[in-house]
């Protein structure tokens, strides 16, 4: 295969010249290739089949025990100006950054095959889509990204009708953390990225593209490229909602966008149905309404904790044509990983017989691949070109303490400040410390291609472009008690939360006013069935005045660190929490 895009076969020869491959190969998404690398991946090791019978098409893939997470310190975003990229970013001049990583790729796919992969994030014929091309040398790229895309002929036909395209090069190189990186030049619409196999640093159309790059694009073109899922919620009165939610990773998105409700909430006829879980492009409709998609066709979740009573819907897609990456092994060759069951494993992520003094079992940012048409509550609207209509934003985060279960904001910039200023614990999806508050505004700290402070001021100037924006909420699922144990139950329960969230954007449920937003009190949140100590929920709606004291400080100081970039709505809105604070 070839193209007729002269800029795609020109780069494809470039890169090729550069790393040196002994082939190669255009993927052109058939099941019989989809065989073909399964097969490849089988014989060299690079995958373990896993039980047939309980699991069928599905494998074990463990990866150098170096190269498990993403690397926040070795991803740069390399702009002309430094002060493009922002202090949420590390920064590297473009030529000095295409300089030190071609050095590396200069000679890399000696000896190997170079796949050349054409995707496209979106529905194929949605206007909202856009699409890339990843050169890689790793197959076990090609099947992520063949889940988690739409990958193949038609993206390479869409291509070759439209022209753009987003280049994205990369090699698993010698997978040594010293000479990893991950490079992006949103003005040149390109990625390069060498010395990991691990999802968010080698699946380039996912955090690298759909994120990074799309929300500089987002930013000169009037929308939206965000860290968000996107969940449908049908009343029992038969009216279709869509929430986005932005939660940082490994802070609960996958398991919303899937949430099954409690019994009665089915009984009396909710519907929840899955549009995406992990990342949203919106834009402004005609109708003033922001209408987003999925840009991603396939999950890439966190293994641990998915249970049949935390997830029942991730666990009953997961028995099938899956990919399962540093999960552990029971005796006879199914997948497991610690919350799953009480069955002890026969061997780790390592491949080593399981021995708890080596810690857990399945490495805590293990993962699961998994096409989203194999999800029991995927959403056929996730495949409608329009996208759909969003009724409400959430932000949250990871909070033992201080920020309440649910808040409404005031109005839109309001509701940008709450959603800047968001922070969360670290998690595991990311090397480094794990439980460390940092501030994650609207999830996208390791993720936005440009200045924060410019990236508010676009989310401010939203208001110019749509006039029926979505109402905005902050959840937290994860305050804890002096015992440190989750004091909300979470998972189906959220969807209480949910319930009142909706009412809110019909008019119909009350809250009172606080200085950090609308909140409702126990009365306002439905309990029926709700296995919980009242007192403990009534803990988790009220105000911690001097808590929010201290915490508009150090909001203060956060947002000055973005200088005079930060839109003068956001410090209003700051000025205004501190005197109803006081
Ligand atoms: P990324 O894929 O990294 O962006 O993560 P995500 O936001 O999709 O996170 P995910 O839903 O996979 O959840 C991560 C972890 O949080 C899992 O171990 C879940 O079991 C746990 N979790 C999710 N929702 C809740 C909740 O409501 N309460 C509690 N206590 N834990 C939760
Ligand atoms: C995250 O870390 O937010 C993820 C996993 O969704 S990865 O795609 O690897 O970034
Ligand atoms: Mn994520």
């Amino acid at each position: 295969m070839t193209t007729t895009n002269q800029v795609l076969a020109d780069w494809v020869k470039e890169v090729a010249e550069l790393t040196q491959p002994d082939q190669i190969y255009w993927c052109d998404g058939t099941a019989a290739e989809e065989q073909k690398f399964n097969d490849m991946l089988l014989a060299d090791g690079t995958y373990k089949k896993l039980n047939e019978e309980t699991h069928p098409n599905c494998f074990l893939h463990l990866s150098d025990p170096q190269d498990v997470a993403r690397v926040e310190h070795l991803t740069f975003i390399c702009t002309e100006k430094e002060a493009d990229a922002g202090p949420n970013n590390h920064w590297m001049a473009p030529q000095d950054a295409h300089q030190k990583i071609d050095d590396l790729f200069a000679g890399c796919m000696q000896g190997r095959t170079m796949y050349v992969i054409p995707y496209c994030m979106g529905p194929i014929d949605s206007p909202i889509s856009r699409c890339g091309v990843e050169i890689t040398d790793s197959a076990y790229v090609v099947q992520n990204m063949r889940l988690m895309t739409r990958m193949g002929s038609d993206a390479l036909a869409r291509i070759e009708r439209e022209g753009g395209f987003v280049k994205g090069l990369h090699s698993t190189g010698e997978l040594d953390p010293d000479r990893r990186f991950i490079m992006h030049f949103p003005e040149e619409l390109a990625i390069k990225s060498y010395g990991s196999g691990y999802g968010g640093n080698a699946l380039l159309g996912k955090k690298c593209h759909a994120l990074r790059i799309a929300s500089y694009q987002a930013k000169t073109e009037g929308w939206l490229a965000e860290h968000m899922l996107i969940l449908g919620i049908k009343t029992p009165a038969g009216k279709q909602h869509y929430v986005a939610a932005a939660f940082p990773s490994a802070c609960g998105k996958t398991n919303l966008a899937m949430l099954i409700p409690p019994e009665g909430y089915v009984k009396d006829g909710w519907e929840i149905s899955t549009v995406g879980d992990d990342i949203c492009w919106m834009r402004p409709g005609e109708d003033g309404r922001l209408w987003a998609i999925n840009p991603e066709a396939g999950f890439f979740g966190v293994a641990p904790g998915t249970a049949k009573a935390t997830n029942p819907n991730a666990l009953k897609m997961l028995y099938k044509d899956t990919i399962f990456t540093n999960v552990a092994e029971t005796e006879d060759g199914q997948p497991w990983w610690e919350g799953l069951d009480d069955r002890t494993p026969k061997t780790d992520w390592q491949g080593r017989p399981f021995d708890p003094a080596n810690g857990p079992a399945a490495h805590p940012n293990s993962r699961f691949t998994v096409s989203a048409k194999r999800c029991p509550s995927y959403s056929p609207e996730s495949e409608a070109a329009a996208g759909v209509p969003i009724d409400a934003i959430i932000f949250g985060g990871r909070r033992a303490s201080l920020v309440p279960l649910v808040a409404e904001a005031k109005s839109w910039d309001h509701g940008v400040l709450m959603g800047a200023t968001v922070a969360s614990e670290t998690t595991a999806a990311a090397t480094g410390a794990v439980g460390v508050v940092r501030r994650d505004p609207m999830a996208m700290k390791p993720f936005c291609g440009y200045n924060f402070g410019d990236y508010w001021a676009h989310w401010v100037a939203m208001q110019e472009k749509a006039n029926h924006l979505p109402k905005v909420f902050t959840v937290n699922w994860f305050r804890k008690d002096d015992q440190g144990k989750f004091m909300w139950p979470g998972f189906g329960e959220n969807m209480r939360v949910l319930e009142w969230i909706i009412g809110r954007c019909q008019g119909e449920l009350s809250a009172t006013e606080t200085a950090i937003g609308h909140l409702p009190s126990k009365d306002d949140i439905n309990t029926d069935n709700l296995d919980m100590d009242m007192n403990v929920l009534e803990d988790l709606l009220a105000v911690d005045a001097a808590g929010w004291k201290s915490e508009a400080e150090s909001v203060e100081a956060f947002l000055s660190e973005y200088g005079n970039r930060v839109p003068k709505a956001l410090f209003d809105q700051l000025k205004q929490l501190q005197s109803q604070l006081a």
